[in-house]
């Protein structure tokens, strides 16, 4: 069935669509999500999936209605995800809003997780309650799109970031930051999205890199997993992402009791028993940070489904070349979706064409 949506439908879902944002970053496993109560043509209260373990956005909706003494009897909840019916960190969704006397629910996407997939939905049916789906579905999948890979296939979404200076030199004979302020942020806002960060070993022995969160607030956010790819376990023991506290993994092919131990692939560590062990441990979106062995394994083997190129017009000076070029991308299946700058560099997005990730969601 088509549905007819109004204006204040469409406007409705946008606002819980921009609402489920705030959460990202905070929220992992779980998706962000955004919910919007209204009545009448009017607003009555907002809320979204803070952080995890906090309440769901229906909830919070209804917190919020709550604490500003509205009434919701009657009232349409409009909701990014479907919601849920289980017991999990939270009682059911489904529960609060039949408590809240809400009439109908406008959902935008389904919920993939097995333990819900329609059957919230079918419960507030039986309930009596009117259910209408899809609006801005495929913004709405997309805002989630790393939960709904992984629920899908148990497997990370692999977005690839890689800076190079005017001549793709990665890091040349004046060692140190090359890129623009905004770039740097940038890179820090993506780090804040993805669970994990990958990086090869080389990169470890050549920079001793921190691969944490720094120029931007943590808020909710957690640090990222550190993922160090190291076939020949070569890591120094005194490397700082050994040392900092934080968490990292070390995946090689030795027989050893430090790291994970995985198979070997063509180039290395077997790139696909790697992203069945992060999906497994639930990881969902994993950010392959450098350098240009790890960057060629994962397009060669076409494990890439965003990538992030910025160019920077400064030069290094003689050095590793970065390797990446538009041919192998493509082959690779991915598109340019996207252009822009960040401060002088210039940036570059590519994306899988199933649902492209929107220059509005990249940091
Ligand atoms: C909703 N509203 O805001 C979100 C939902 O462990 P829990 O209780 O936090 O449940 C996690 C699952 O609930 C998650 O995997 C997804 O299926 C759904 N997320 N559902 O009704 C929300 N974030
Ligand atoms: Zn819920």
């Amino acid at each position: 069935m088509v549905e007819a949506w109004s204006d204040f439908d469409v406007a409705c879902m946008r606002r819980a669509l921009e609402l489920a944002e705030r959460g990202r970053g905070q929220v992992s496993p779980n998706p962000p999500v955004g919910c919007v109560l209204a009545k009448d043509g009017v607003i009555l209260s907002e809320g979204w999936h803070d952080h995890l373990g906090d309440l769901h956005a229906e909830q919070a909706a209804i917190a919020d209605a709550e604490a500003k003494s509205v009434a919701t009897e009657g009232c349409v909840a409009y909701v990014t995800l479907e919601p849920c019916n289980h017991f999990g960190r939270t009682p059911p969704c489904t529960q609060a809003l039949l408590w809240a006397g809400v009439e109908e629910v406008v959902v935008a996407a389904r919920d993939p997780n097995p333990t819900v997939r329609g059957k919230g939905i079918q419960v507030l049916l039986d309930a009596g309650i009117q259910v209408r789906e899809g609006l801005l579905e495929s913004e709405a999948q997309r805002q989630m799109q790393p939960f709904m890979h992984w629920c899908e296939c148990k497997q990370p979404l692999v977005t690839l970031k890689a800076a190079m200076d005017v001549n793709g030199v990665v890091d040349g004979e004046n060692p140190g930051r090359f890129t623009s302020e905004e770039s740097l942020d940038a890179a820090h806002r993506l780090r804040r999205h993805c669970d994990a960060i990958l990086v090869g070993v080389n990169t470890i022995i050549r920079d001793n890199p921190s691969l944490n969160i720094r120029r931007i607030p943590l808020e909710k956010s957690g640090q990222p997993l550190r993922v160090v790819l190291d076939r020949t376990l070569r890591i120094p023991t005194e490397a700082t992402v050994l040392n900092d506290g934080g968490e990292t993994i070390v995946v090689h092919t030795q027989q050893s009791d430090r790291g994970v131990i995985l198979p070997s692939g063509t180039g290395g560590v077997d790139l696909s028993a790697l992203l069945e062990h992060l999906g497994d441990i639930g990881i969902q979106e994993l950010l392959v940070e450098g350098g240009p062995v790890v960057w060629a394994q994962f397009i060669e083997e076409e494990l890439v489904d965003r990538a992030i190129i910025i160019q920077s017009p400064n030069e290094l000076g003689e050095g590793p070349r970065s390797g990446i070029t538009h041919s192998k991308l493509s082959e690779a299946g991915l598109s340019l979706v996207e252009q822009t700058q960040w401060g002088e560099d210039s940036v570059q997005f590519w994306s899988r064409p199933v649902l492209s990730w929107p220059a509005d969601l990249w940091p």
